[in-house]
């Protein structure tokens, strides 16, 4: 058994830098700069916010968001590229302050609805069938402002709204347990796959999961990876890294804790991901201290990281790991690992 693996990237994770206490440090490179890059770095996919392909989509009629999204579709072809997924952005708009398909106000949700059926309608241009939700602002900084049995309900409505607007369209949940919000409604795997069994067409509402969103839940990536697989529905993954519990790092795969890089990359291969078509996207970010000159690289070191652990992982001797299993000699078993994941020196 083997995945498959071919890489994606959105062009938010080339980045100038800036953050909540600063402005950007970097020059800003256009999107159209931004294009010959992908396949140089070793991606051949873009993962797209709405408004990454179609600027100023509030500001357009829906026929004329799309036949935007159909002239980007033929420059992607020309770059040889192919478009994973696209995301509507609804956290930086006025009228999803306080959460969009979870808002108080049905305004608000509306707005929330129709922009999610605008971003379908880029994914239909761009040859994608897969929308991605990441719930930045549905959960509360004040717990008694919403009630979370209906916020639940809301999502649950706003998805049946997607799957019946495109009866070919699936709907992929990023979890993530806080940041912006205080706390999010659908802040684990387990969250997103509950939620997905309530919605109106289960088999087309599944699971993107990020290493950091999993991390900041306390929670293992590669445990929450199996977890949606046993499901069926791990239909794209943001591999990054975290340096425990604090804001959403994005770091380069594996720079943190190798072994728990490895443990995602094993778990993907060992269960053929990939083989449908899913992607391997990397939602990484360069260090606000690194200069202009190499603020490409964490994309190429994570590709690397991956495919090196990838090597180390189909190396791996399983009848060995099988082995000391069966005799409960973990610390061989650890040892073994532990030596695989380092160069042999002589000692
Ligand atoms: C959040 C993400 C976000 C989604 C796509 O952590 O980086 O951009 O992945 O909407
Ligand atoms: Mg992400």
């Amino acid at each position: 058994m083997a995945g498959i693996f071919r890489f994606t990237f959105g062009p938010w994770n080339i980045h100038e830098g800036a953050d909540p206490f600063g402005p950007s440090v970097r020059k800003s490179l256009s999107f159209t700069n931004k294009l010959p890059l992908y396949k140089k770095l070793g991606f051949d996919g873009v993962q797209f916010h709405d408004d990454d392909a179609v600027p100023e989509m509030n500001d357009l009629t829906p026929q004329q968001i799309s036949a935007r999204a159909k002239e980007l579709k033929k420059i992607l072809d020309d770059h040889g590229l192919i478009a994973e997924f696209v995301a509507p952005r609804l956290w930086e708009d006025e009228r999803t302050i306080d959460g969009g398909y979870t808002s108080n106000d049905p305004s608000c949700r509306k707005y929330a609805n129709d922009r999610s059926k605008r971003a379908i309608d880029i994914a239909q241009a761009l040859g994608t069938d897969l929308l991605v939700l990441w719930l930045a602002r549905e959960g509360t900084y004040i717990r008694e402002s919403k009630d979370s049995k209906v916020a639940t309900e809301r999502i649950v409505d706003s998805i049946n709204q997607m799957l019946e607007y495109d009866p070919a369209i699936r709907v992929c949940v990023e979890p993530k347990p806080n940041e912006p919000m205080d706390h999010t409604y659908i802040p684990t795997t387990g969250h997103a796959v509950a939620l997905a069994l309530l919605c109106s067409d289960p088999k087309r509402v599944g699971v993107n999961i990020e290493s950091a969103h999993a991390i900041l839940a306390g929670l293992d990536p590669s445990d929450e990876m199996g977890f949606a697989m046993s499901f069926n529905k791990l239909w794209t993954v943001h591999l990054n890294d975290q340096n425990g519990l604090k804001f959403d790092q994005d770091k380069t795969f594996g720079s943190v804790d190798i072994r728990r890089a490895f443990n995602q990359v094993r778990i993907l291969d060992k269960h053929d991901y990939g083989k449908n078509g899913e992607w391997v996207g990397l939602d990484v970010k360069a260090m606000r201290s690194q200069k202009d000159d190499s603020a490409t690289r964490h994309l190429s070191n994570s590709r690397e990281m991956f495919l090196r652990l990838l090597e180390i992982s189909r190396d791996i001797d399983e009848k060995f790991i099988a082995d000391c299993t069966d005799r409960r000699d973990y610390e061989e078993l650890e040892m073994y690992i532990l030596r695989s994941l380092l160069p042999e020196r002589q000692i």
